[in-house]
């Protein structure tokens, strides 16, 4: 194509901002799971749409913190890998936020060279306070090149960013053909939408013990079969996962097949297995079935 304009954008900030909420409103369907839970993303996910003739690559971060447990680390190391040799940076900040500083000083690391701009996100819900707050505090930082206050959830400003991204992307080729909307293999994009009703329906830190992997995947014109594993790392938790009478696996399976139906567009077979192996997030092995790690 002529004249054509293509732009990596890496969305970066702390865990829970809204990162994945906002690629998923810009590409307009689900490429990367969202939960009100921490940590959700667990790795960087590609998401790409097109408009006229740009081409925008947005790469989804995990949330940046300082991490504790052997996942966290992982987690955080595939942070710090996601947003290098980038065009655009955008650092989303989450407006209801008590302790927005970790989230500003970030800006401090990023001196590669890419545009940067600043989401204020969650506007529908936060303080008129504490966007104003946050806002001032931006104003010493005189690289960031556009401040956009919007709500991921609601929709609101996701124009407004798009406009922004076409305007100082690059002239380049298109990286990705037209219509790709995720490179992510279609088994890992599978197995994320099972973790994701993991994040919904399992309490507290049970989520962080789990991960998904897509173990048959096999589809004709009309129907997709596919067999799962969710690995724990107790027996116990897996009790927890199958829930009384398996009305656990019940209900997170309904909410998979619901939206592999919308991803795939075609009848699903799912079989669910849950499996226990133990420490499996300190074991390169798992890390590399469950996709958080290559
Ligand atoms: N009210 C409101 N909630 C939002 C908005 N954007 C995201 N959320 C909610 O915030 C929670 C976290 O959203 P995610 O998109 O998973 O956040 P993330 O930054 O990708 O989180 P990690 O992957 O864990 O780092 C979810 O419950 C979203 O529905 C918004 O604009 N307004
Ligand atoms: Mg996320």
């Amino acid at each position: 194509m002529q004249n054509s304009k293509c732009a990596f954008v890496a969305v970066i900030g702390a865990p829970n901002a809204g990162k994945s909420t906002l690629v998923n409103a810009i590409i307009g369907e689900k490429v990367s799971i969202v939960s009100p839970k921490i940590q959700t993303t667990r790795r960087q996910i590609r998401g790409t749409t097109e408009v006229g003739n740009t081409q925008l690559i947005f790469i989804d971060t995990p949330g940046f913190c300082n991490p504790n447990t052997p996942l966290e680390k992982v987690i955080v190391s595939n942070f710090k890998n996601s947003y290098r040799d980038c065009d655009i940076v955008l650092l989303i900040i989450d407006a209801t936020s008590k302790n927005v500083t970790p989230s500003i000083k970030l800006l401090e690391r990023l001196s590669n060279g890419a545009v940067i701009a600043v989401v204020i996100n969650k506007v529908d819900i936060a303080e008129k306070k504490s966007i104003l707050e946050i806002a001032s505090q931006l104003s010493r930082y005189n690289f960031v090149k556009e401040v956009f206050m919007i709500s991921a959830l609601k929709k609101d400003g996701i124009d407004d960013i798009k406009k922004f991204l076409i305007d100082v992307a690059p002239n380049a080729p298109w990286f990705f053909e037209a219509n790709t909307a995720t490179d992510l293999p279609v088994t890992l994009r599978l197995a994320e939408i099972t973790r994701e009703k993991l994040f919904y329906h399992l309490d507290k830190e049970l989520p962080y013990s789990v991960y998904v992997e897509t173990e048959v995947f096999h589809e004709t014109e009309k129907k997709a079969r596919i067999y799962q594993s969710i690995v724990v790392m107790k027996a116990s938790q897996k009790g927890i996962v199958l829930g009384k009478c398996g009305n656990m696996i019940k209900m997170i399976k309904h909410d998979a097949i619901e939206d592999m139906r919308k991803i795939l567009n075609k009848k699903i077979e799912l079989k669910i297995f849950v499996k226990v192996k133990e420490k499996w997030t300190e074991k390169a092995v798992h890390l590399r079935n469950a996709g958080i790690i290559d």
